[in-house]
């Protein structure tokens, strides 16, 4: 049994690594006996070594003479000015050393220096302008997840643009539409550089004023990483790198915001997942429904009522409530590896709500 599971993984690694190295047109070699099977002879390092997309996944995510980061809340509101009618942007990526923790600094890719970066709000219909300078020792790019954009500006390398390379500035362009809760990322090596920082909440209001405003409005971003030794790693589920910290908006509980609210309150909370792992987010105390989905509302009659919303990556969920009853009611994650920090509990993906009279 156990060598018959063994052969089933080797030949899932094989295959994943003939696709991962064979050069598109070029047949695999797969008539190679299982006894020269360099998956079962390799150690980790020597199978890295043979992948070299691989092995600068497992490095450390650096850049030279990173600073300290000089903001310490991520996700704020991004200024903007106006141009011909255009809200202009600015963003710069740049490599930072971010606090998500007492004590726990990480080295993170970052857009404007926070973590996640800065939000940008908009109207829908709204035209936007958004000049991105690249300040990272690598190329980068910005998708915008969710946001109907004209194929030019949809973010991916060698498909609709070239990378911006280190020091190049890249200009988007585009009307912000629809309504809803969206964000952006890098779509360069995203597997590292989104998880190094590079994603930010992009929200549009709708064009018209809500009938009934949430009280209590907020972006919370979920993501995870990997820190040893004091070197920062992009979190991805392979062997070896699995992650022990947990953020959300790129904090770790007990660093994670405490939200205020007051009783009668309605609240709304946007989940918005960017790492690479699902979290299912709890919330003691109070049902909650579940009013948008990706950013597009849900009908009130299909409106789910909930306690518990799997968050996979890449998806977004408006959740809103009443805060009926007075005090402390935690927000966490029920897979409960991802309430501990390095792990020790409790930490990373936890929040209170503090509901007061
Ligand atoms: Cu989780």
């Amino acid at each position: 049994m156990k060598i018959k599971k063994i052969m089933i993984f080797s030949l899932i690694a094989l295959a994943l690594t003939l696709s991962a190295c064979a050069p598109a047109g070029v047949p695999s070699d797969t008539t190679m006996p299982m006894g020269d099977d360099p998956i079962l002879t390799a150690t980790p390092g020597s199978m890295m070594a043979d992948n070299p997309e691989a092995a600068h996944m497992m490095e450390p995510i650096t850049a030279p003479n990173v600073q300290p980061a000089t903001e310490t809340i991520g996700g704020q509101p991004l200024a903007y000015r106006e141009e011909d009618g255009i809200k202009v942007f600015e963003l710069t990526t740049k490599a930072v050393q971010w606090p998500i923790l007492d004590g726990v600094t990480v080295t993170a890719y970052t857009y404007n220096g926070t973590v996640p970066g800065p939000m940008i709000r908009v109207t829908e219909g709204d035209q936007v302008r958004i000049i991105v300078k690249n300040e990272l020792p690598d190329p980068t790019t910005i998708h915008w997840h969710g946001v109907e954009v004209p194929n030019a500006m949809d973010g991916v390398p060698g498909v609709t643009q070239d990378p911006i390379q280190p020091g190049e500035t890249f200009t988007y362009e585009f009307t912000a539409k629809p309504a809803g809760t969206f964000m952006y990322h890098s779509h360069f090596e995203g597997d590292v550089q989104v998880s190094a920082g590079l994603y930010a909440p992009f929200i549009i209001e709708p064009k018209e004023p809500e009938a009934n405003p949430p009280a209590v409005d907020k972006v919370l971003m979920i993501s995870e990483l990997r820190m040893t030794d004091g070197e920062t790693f992009a979190a991805m589920p392979m062997g070896g790198m699995e992650p022990n910290y947990f953020t959300i908006n790129g904090k770790s509980f007990p660093a994670t915001e405490t939200i205020t609210v007051k009783k009668g309150d309605l609240v709304r909370l946007r989940f918005i997942a960017i790492g690479q792992f699902i979290h299912p987010m709890h919330l003691h105390g109070m049902p909650f429904k579940i009013v948008a989905t990706d950013g597009h509302p849900v009908p009130e009659g299909a409106q789910l009522t909930k306690d518990t919303v799997s968050v996979a990556p890449g998806e977004r969920y408006d959740i809103e409530f009443v805060a009926t009853e007075t005090g402390q009611w935690m927000l966490h994650c029920h897979i409960l590896h991802h309430t501990t920090n390095d792990n020790v509990e409790p930490g990373g993906l936890m929040l209170m709500i503090n509901v007061t009279e």
